[in-house]
């Protein structure tokens, strides 16, 4: 099977999982289950789901079992992006190519829809059936996805990132920083994915941690990169914004130059933690070059 055709037969499966995880429209609260669905089904490129799917794979896991990890990384991420958007935090009107949640359903539905899709991404991994039956791999998924949630994750990098604006920032403090804030949902992913193998062998844990960590820097990089060098319309959210914040990025902290040859390092960093993976890890070596050369 091609990368491609790969990708596109578990973008579709997690974009059916989600429409039934989701709960339905028409249900009450009707306005609150609106905006979460609008948070959630509005696009994105899916890579946190796409990258459990890929890892799962790698050692083996069903899909059946992938499923609720990949869905539940998803609705944290879909939280993270509204309550980022939010008037208290970055105050952005375009997410996905149409209006954040708070334009779209005000800023108090927004709040609620995205601790509601939170507690449901906890929800889903402690009800799923399909999951990997072993009941501390099951606790290492919930693990994985809350830490790299909280301070020692998104919402650590979050504060360093709130504090840091209009401020001088050295390159170690922001690799720190992307690390929390992006990094440490996307190392999940990868863990989480893992943690549904039967058995995982620790050495292929400690090669996907390591993958992770490295495509997670990446992909923050190139998400600085993009403010610069990317396109409103194919990016779906304003160029620029982060400039026009004085937020630290890479390209504002070390130069163009650097944050290019640093997303290559990364990458090339990352393909080499899946050696001993051997082939059934070529799909992640063309995900991780995916994510240092995407336009979006
Ligand atoms: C949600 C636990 C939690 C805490 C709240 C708001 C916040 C603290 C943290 C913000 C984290 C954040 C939004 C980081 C930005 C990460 C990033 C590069 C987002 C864009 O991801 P893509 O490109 O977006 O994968 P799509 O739309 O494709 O899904």
């Amino acid at each position: 099977m091609t990368f491609r055709s790969r990708l596109a037969k578990h973008l579709a499966r997690v974009e059916a999982v989600l429409e039934t995880v989701l709960p339905p429209e028409g249900r009450a609260p009707e306005r609150l289950h609106a905006a979460m669905r609008y948070a959630v089904l509005g696009g994105g490129k899916r890579v946190r789901p796409l990258l459990v799917y890929l890892a799962g794979e790698v050692l083996g896991a069903p899909l059946e079992r992938l499923d609720a990890p990949a869905a539940a990384v998803e609705l944290i991420h879909a939280y993270s992006l509204v309550h980022d958007d939010l008037p208290a935090m970055d105050d952005d009107d375009l997410r996905r190519g149409r209006p954040t949640c708070h334009r779209a359903f005000g800023e108090a539905t927004a709040i609620l829809a995205g601790d509601a899709l939170q507690v449901l991404a906890f929800e889903l991994l402690t009800t799923d059936s399909k999951m990997v039956s072993d009941d501390h791999q099951r606790m290492a998924i919930a693990r994985e996805l809350a830490t790299a949630s909280g301070t020692a994750g998104m919402a650590g990098g979050q504060a360093i990132d709130l504090s840091a604006q209009g401020r001088q920032m050295d390159v170690d403090t922001l690799e720190t920083m992307h690390s929390l804030k992006t990094g440490a949902l996307i190392r999940a992913s990868v863990l989480m994915g893992a943690w549904s193998a039967d058995k995982p062998p620790p050495e292929a844990v400690w090669a996907l941690s390591e993958f992770g960590s490295a495509i997670g820097l990446a992909f923050q990089i190139q998400d600085d990169i993009l403010d610069v060098e990317g396109d409103t319309d194919t990016l779906g959210k304003t160029v620029g914004a982060d400039s026009a914040r004085q937020k630290p990025t890479y390209p504002s902290v070390a130069g163009m130059e650097a944050a290019k040859g640093r997303a290559a390092e990364l990458c090339e960093i990352a393909i080499a933690a899946l050696s001993a993976l051997g082939s059934p890890a070529y799909p992640l070596r063309d995900m991780a070059r995916y994510i240092v050369h995407r336009e979006s």
